[in-house]
């Protein structure tokens, strides 16, 4: 699977790894990220307590926060000297994989947690990147959930990832859903957005990336596609890591942002280098979680690098809708 040729990796890649983190640190990625009162601001997850040697045999890492930096340029990075949130209760054992949207001048993270009663999906709000109010969470199971940056038509919306099994035939078969809100407490009006099917390169899951970002066309989305192969190996710490994960990049409708008009069949973004497809706890993984359209035109997208390390990739702007348009609706 290769990459299209719209996108470049930045060569500063990987932006960010455990040695820039002044704590406990062994992999980080997954971040969201927003610029907020002139700043590019990133939260990234920090998953801790081992270190490569360690978890190349196997061993598991033993925590999970998350981290804070801050940046003029969106390529440089200066870490925080503390993680800016974790959660660990008697039923949740770790908040993971934030996502960042700025909506009417406040800043909402949605993550994951994952609670002795399934894996959850938040929203939480913060104006300092260090309270932090969580306004709701799912039912189980359900994660990777954006929120987009205005409300439409009165409401807010969100995509997110259920993961239905039962009735499913016990296996990860998993799509991306719509829903909208009045408060960003209740939700309803669900949609399915992109089935598996719909994409060919994958077979196992799709699901959102980034937080949407509006254009005049529609709204640009970057979403995650999984494919699995069973002859793949050790690829990773795990005995069996046999999935590949790659971005893909669609348009969706300005007022019903649910409708697909125009998705590339084909990955925006698949793991090619180093930093992607080795030398990582889990290889073949590209994780899609930040986007910010500069006015320029330039599309900074920031993507999880193996489950190990941060990076950016860029795109002009319309290239990427092009190459959606040509792709053709659902
Ligand atoms: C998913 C999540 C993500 C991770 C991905 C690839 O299940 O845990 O955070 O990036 O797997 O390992």
């Amino acid at each position: 699977m290769k990459s299209s040729p719209v996108i470049q990796r930045h060569p500063a890649n990987p932006l960010l790894t455990y040695k820039d983190v002044p704590y406990d640190c062994a992999l980080v990625f997954n971040a969201g990220v927003c610029k907020y009162e002139g700043k590019y601001v990133m939260v990234f997850r920090n998953d801790y307590g081992s270190d490569q040697e360690r978890w190349e045999k196997g061993e598991r890492l033993t925590g999970t926060n998350l981290g804070l930096a801050f940046s003029d340029d969106g390529v440089k990075w200066e870490v925080q000297p503390e993680p800016c949130w974790s959660w660990k209760d008697d039923d949740i054992r770790r908040a993971y994989d934030p996502r960042l949207t700025v909506i009417d001048g406040q800043v909402h993270m949605c993550f994951a947690v994952d609670s002795n009663h399934g894996v959850r999906g938040g929203i939480a709000r913060t104006d300092d990147f260090q309270n932090f109010e969580v306004l709701s969470l799912s039912a189980p199971d359900n994660r990777n959930m954006v929120l987009f940056p205005e409300k439409v038509n009165g409401k807010y919306c969100r995509f997110e990832r259920p993961m239905p099994v039962y009735g499913r035939g016990g296996r990860d078969r998993f799509d991306m859903w719509y829903s909208d809100s009045p408060d960003l407490a209740y939700w309803g009006n669900n949609q399915l957005v992109i089935g598996v099917e719909n994409f060919p390169p994958a077979n196992d899951k799709v699901g959102p990336g980034a937080p949407p970002v509006k254009t005049e066309k529609g709204w640009l989305n970057t979403f995650h596609s999984v494919d699995l192969d069973t002859e793949r190996g050790k690829n990773g710490w795990e005995n069996k890591w046999q999935k590949r994960y790659c971005s893909g990049i669609m348009l969706t409708d300005l007022n019903e942002p649910w409708k697909v008009i125009g998705m590339s069949r084909e990955p925006l973004l698949a793991p090619e280098t180093d930093y992607e497809a080795a030398n990582g706890f889990r290889n073949d993984v590209i994780f899609p979680g930040g986007m910010i359209l500069e006015d320029s035109g330039e599309v900074k997208m920031y993507y999880g690098g193996a489950d190990t390390v941060e990076c950016l990739a860029t795109a002009h702007v319309d290239d990427l809708i092009k190459l959606c348009l040509e792709g053709g609706p659902l």
